[in-house]
């Protein structure tokens, strides 16, 4: 591994745990498996507590008098309401309507605010529209890196090593915790339907310091290393960039059409494109995928999905999938052909094994 790779705060300590392997987000290390399987991982989040080093999901810091109009330039969900303190999912998109990524929105202030980004380069088209704009803001990576507990316990650890006030930060909002004399976000939120909360911190030589004290606080709780969960995540609609949507895919298809304005009461980039293809109906649109077949392997490249039989019109592709353990049937996303996204569509999910597996479109999330 060569410096170009960023480790992380909590590295040390991932790999004291035993970590069976690594992604990269956002140029840095991303925990992929603890336990030897997907399976036991996904039983353990639903039932206790985990504690996930989610610090590539990098910030970018957007700062100065023209920050509001600098982020709202960048996203057609409207901002004009949001509230200090308050986190929004907002889709970030292109010139001609193509997603750039999906970030957690946090603002701070009224001229401060976080992109708290996906795989993608946001933090130079930040600055490439800030210089070319003459826009007078700042944009840059600050020393952050998300430490997420996720599960049914989480709230309980958090209390435990911060104090009963945690409990009163709502969904998608977020707070601030004394830690060691210095002054921590915390957002209750985080990639899994778990529930959970999300550790901003803002100082990376703390990280061992950090993860001891909760791992410590977590032992009650039977709690894990873990790292977001592709069966857990797909069962609840999660989407990810570069799996489920790039900049070839419009918001509208990606299923985030409840975060675009498109009434022209805001402006942003890419907005001509998208109202032309609001006004023409997108032709796909994001779905749930349930199909048999037994375990299917990972989704390392798309699988055609068929209408009807394997012989059928392609109609989407699979872009992650999982065996459910819960559902007892495989779990995908795909983007579905417009005549044929009803939930109840008989398909066919040609996957990367050779099998022609029987399956139907489903609602996300997945019940
Ligand atoms: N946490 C933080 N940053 C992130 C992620 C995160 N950056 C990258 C990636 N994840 C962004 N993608 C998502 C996708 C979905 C959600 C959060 C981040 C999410 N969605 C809720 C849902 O679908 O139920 C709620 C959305 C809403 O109410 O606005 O939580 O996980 N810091």
């Amino acid at each position: 591994m060569s410096r170009r790779i960023r480790r992380t705060p909590f590295t040390d300590r991932v790999e004291q745990h035993g970590v069976r392997g690594f992604s990269v987000v956002n140029h840095m290390l991303l925990p992929k498996a603890f336990q030897p399987t997907v399976e036991e991982d996904y039983w353990h989040l639903r039932k206790h507590v985990q504690l996930w080093d989610v610090s590539c999901q990098r910030q970018v810091e957007i700062k100065g008098p023209d920050a509001a109009r600098l982020v709202q330039w960048m996203t057609p969900r409207d901002l004009r309401k949001a509230k200090v303190g308050q986190c929004l999912y907002v889709p970030l998109v292109d010139d001609k309507g193509g997603m750039v990524n999906d970030p957690v929105l946090l603002k701070h202030a009224e001229d401060h605010y976080w992109l708290s980004i996906a795989d993608s380069d946001v933090l130079l088209w930040a600055k490439g529209l800030a210089l070319g704009s003459r826009l007078n803001v700042s944009v840059e990576e600050p020393d952050v890196s998300p430490l997420a507990l996720q599960g049914p316990r989480a709230e309980d650890v958090m209390a435990k090593v911060f104090g009963e006030a945690i409990r009163d930060i709502r969904f998608f909002h977020f707070g601030f915790v004394d830690f060691m004399g210095t002054r921590q976000l915390v957002e209750r939120g985080g990639y899994s339907k778990q529930g959970g909360f999300e550790i901003y911190l803002n100082d990376s030589r703390l990280g061992s310091v950090l993860w001891d004290l909760i791992w410590e606080a977590g032992r009650e709780f039977n709690m894990t290393p873990g790292c977001p969960n592709v069966i857990e995540r797909i069962e609840g609609g999660l989407l990810s960039y570069g799996n489920e949507f790039t900049r070839e895919n419009n918001p509208l298809e990606a299923g985030l059409a409840n975060y675009c304005k498109l009434d022209g009461s805001i402006d942003f980039i890419g907005r001509a494109a998208l109202q032309k293809v609001a006004s023409e109906g997108h032709v796909r649109e994001m779905r749930g995928v349930l199909f048999d077949g037994g375990a299917c392997p990972p989704c390392g490249k798309p699988w055609p999905v068929m209408a009807g039989g394997a012989n059928g019109p392609q109609i989407g592709q699979i872009t992650s999938a999982a065996w459910s353990p819960r559902l007892e049937r495989n779990v995908g996303l795909s983007l579905i052909d417009r005549a044929f996204w009803e939930p109840g569509q008989q398909v066919t999910v040609l996957s990367a094994d050779g099998a022609a597996r029987p399956g139907e479109v489903s609602a996300l999330p997945f019940a």
